[in-house]
């Protein structure tokens, strides 16, 4: 079974990566997906209304406190929500795992999950993927999301993308806008390279 974080600041279109992942990926691989929260668990919820699964394949994890600590320091509530997914769906083969939202600070631990994707929101300024951190510069896919929207904030695509560079070296990032699937493509290419290549289909 393969496990794929989602991190990234708040608001930043996690839960929008979830949902467009699960609607390209739900008729090939059996998946569940476990959100985390801080203080709600809106997002399992917001995610089940959508139909991005069946509902009882989403989980909303309520960790409390910091977000960064339940995905990289004491992963075991989220290791009990995976394993209470995979008692009730023992052919699982993907599981999407949806951080809280962080201040950029935030990483997986290798033990959770096998490869993490980071979602920054381009519409917050170009600045941001110079701000670096431990995901921006190491994640195994940063996104740029919101492209629809920085032009409206001024922040310039150019320059993100000479930061992006500069930061990761030849680790890979995608400009898109996942609200309108933009970008998409390259975003599950890479996916099917690097982790679902290793699936039965
Ligand atoms: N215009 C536009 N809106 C987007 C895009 N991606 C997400 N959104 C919207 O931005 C808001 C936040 O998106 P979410 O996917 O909930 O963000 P999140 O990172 O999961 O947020 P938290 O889990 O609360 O940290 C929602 O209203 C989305 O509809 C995008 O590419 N373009
Ligand atoms: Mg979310």
């Amino acid at each position: 079974m393969i496990r794929v974080g989602i991190g990234g600041p708040v608001g930043s279109g996690k839960t929008m990566l979830v949902l467009r992942l699960c609607e390209k990926l739900r008729d090939r691989f059996r998946m569940a997906v476990v959100t985390n929260d801080i203080y709600t668990r809106e997002d399992a919820e917001f995610l089940a209304r959508q139909g991005a699964l069946p509902p009882e394949r989403i989980l909303g994890v309520e960790t409390g406190g910091c977000p960064h600590t339940a995905i990289r320091d004491d992963t075991s509530e989220n290791e009990a929500a995976i394993g209470a997914l995979q008692r009730q769906f023992d052919d699982l083969e993907l599981i999407l795992l949806e951080s809280g939202g962080d201040n950029l600070a935030a990483t997986f631990s290798p033990d959770l999950v096998d490869s993490f994707l980071y979602v920054i929101d381009g519409a917050e300024g170009d600045k941001i993927p110079r701000k670096g951190g431990p995901a921006i510069r190491h994640s195994d896919l940063l996104l740029i999301n919101k492209i629809d929207l920085a032009p409206y904030v001024g922040a310039d695509l150019g320059v993100m993308e000479r930061d992006a560079k500069r930061i990761r070296g030849n680790l890979p990032f995608i400009f898109c806008d996942l609200k309108h699937g933009i970008g998409l493509d390259p975003i599950l290419s890479w996916m099917e390279d690097h982790l679902l290549f290793a699936l039965r289909e």
